[in-house]
C-alpha cells in the first residue's frame, strides 16, 4: 500500500470513527418526515473516465499566505481548452477534518466529474481550486487531526486575503459574486456554510456536505433573511442518514424552511463517507453558476 493509500485509508477510518461515535453527543439521529432523497444516486460511470471528449487540466500550485506565514498548496482544475480569452467562475472546494489539498480528487475526482459533465452540457465550465483548509504552518494531517480543528477557522482570513486575490491575480476569472461558489465536505462543508454565509456578497453558491459540528448556528450565519433570500443564488445542503452528524445539517434546513429561504435539503441513505460527497458534488456542480 502507498502513502497516498495510507492517508486515504486514515480519512476514511476518522470519517467512520465520527459518525459511528456514540450519538449522545451529537444528539442521534432523528429523521423528519421531510429528510429524504431529492436527487437519486446517480449511477458510478459519473466518473468514468470518457475517451473521445475533452479533459480538463489539474494543476498543483502554491500561494503566499500572509495568514499563515508560509507558502501553501492548492489543487487547482481547469476545464478544458481553458483560455484567458474568457473569464471563469470559480468553486472553491474544502475537505474534510483528515483530508489534504488532495481530499477532493481521492474521494470524488472532480476533474472527471466536470469533463463529463460540461461535455454533456450539465455543467458550466468553471475553475475548481481545492486548497488545504488547515491554516497552520504544519498542514499536513497527521497525528490527532482534531488537534488541528481551530486551524480550520483560521482559514477563513487565508481564503478571502491570500488564496483568492492569488487565484484571480494567476486565473482568467470572474471576481463577482455571481461567480463564486464554495462547498465542501464535512468540516470543510462547515468551513463553506461559515465563510459563505457570513460573507454572501463574496460568495453566490453555497454547499455543504455532511456538515461537521464546527457549522455555526443558523441564526449566527443567516441574522438578516431576506438579505439572504435576495443575494444567495444557491444554498445546497446534503447529508447521509446514517451519519451521526446529520443534526448539523438538519438545524440549516429546518431554519431555511421555516424563513422560506430557498435550498436543496438532500438526506440520501449514505453514512459519512465518501459516495455521498461525490454525489453531491455531482449534483452542486450542475447548480453552480445558473
Ligand atoms: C467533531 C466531529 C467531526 C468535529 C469535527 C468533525 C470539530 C469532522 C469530521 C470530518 O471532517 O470528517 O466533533 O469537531
Amino acid at each position: 500500500m502507498n502513502s497516498a493509500c495510507l492517508v486515504a485509508l486514515a480519512a476514511g477510518l476518522i470519517s467512520v470513527a465520527v459518525a459511528n461515535a456514540p450519538q449522545g453527543g451529537q444528539g442521534g439521529i432523528k429523521l423528519d418526515p421531510d429528510d429524504v432523497q431529492v436527487l437519486p444516486d446517480p449511477t458510478d460511470d459519473i466518473v468514468a473516465v470518457r475517451d473521445g471528449i475533452k479533459h480538463g487540466k489539474l494543476d498543483l500550485i502554491e500561494y503566499e499566505s500572509t495568514t499563515v506565514g508560509t507558502r501553501r498548496k492548492a489543487n487547482v482544475y481547469t476545464p478544458p481548452d481553458y483560455s484567458a480569452n474568457n473569464k471563469y467562475p470559480v468553486l472553491y472546494l474544502l475537505h474534510g477534518i483528515g483530508g489534504d489539498e488532495t481530499e477532493w480528487s481521492r474521494f470524488a475526482t472532480p476533474n472527471v466529474l466536470m469533463d463529463n459533465l460540461i461535455a454533456d452540457g450539465k455543467a458550466v465550465p468553471m475553475i475548481i481550486v481545492m486548497p488545504n483548509g488547515r491554516a497552520q504552518k504544519d498542514d499536513r494531517p497527521i497525528g490527532d487531526v482534531f488537534k488541528s480543528a481551530p486551524a480550520f477557522a483560521v482559514f477563513e482570513q487565508d481564503l478571502l486575503k491570500d488564496l483568492i486575490p492569488a487565484i484571480e491575480s494567476k486565473y482568467s476569472v470572474s471576481r463577482q459574486q455571481k461567480h463564486r461558489a464554495i462547498a465542501g465536505l464535512s468540516m470543510g462543508g462547515g468551513q463553506s456554510l461559515n465563510f459563505g454565509l457570513s460573507h454572501q456578497d463574496v460568495f453566490g453558491y453555497i454547499g455543504g456536505f455532511s456538515s461537521a459540528p464546527n457549522t455555526k448556528a443558523p441564526e449566527t450565519l443567516i441574522p438578516d433573511v431576506s438579505a439572504c433570500k435576495k443575494q444567495l443564488k444557491l444554498l445546497y445542503v446534503s447529508c447521509g442518514n446514517k451519519d451521526g452528524l446529520i443534526s448539523f445539517s438538519q438545524k440549516l434546513h429546518r431554519f431555511a424552511k421555516a424563513n422560506e429561504i430557498p435550498h436543496v435539503w438532500n438526506v440520501d441513505s449514505h453514512g459519512h463517507d465518501a459516495t455521498t460527497w461525490r454525489n453531491n458534488l455531482y449534483y452542486f456542480l450542475q447548480r453552480a453558476f445558473r
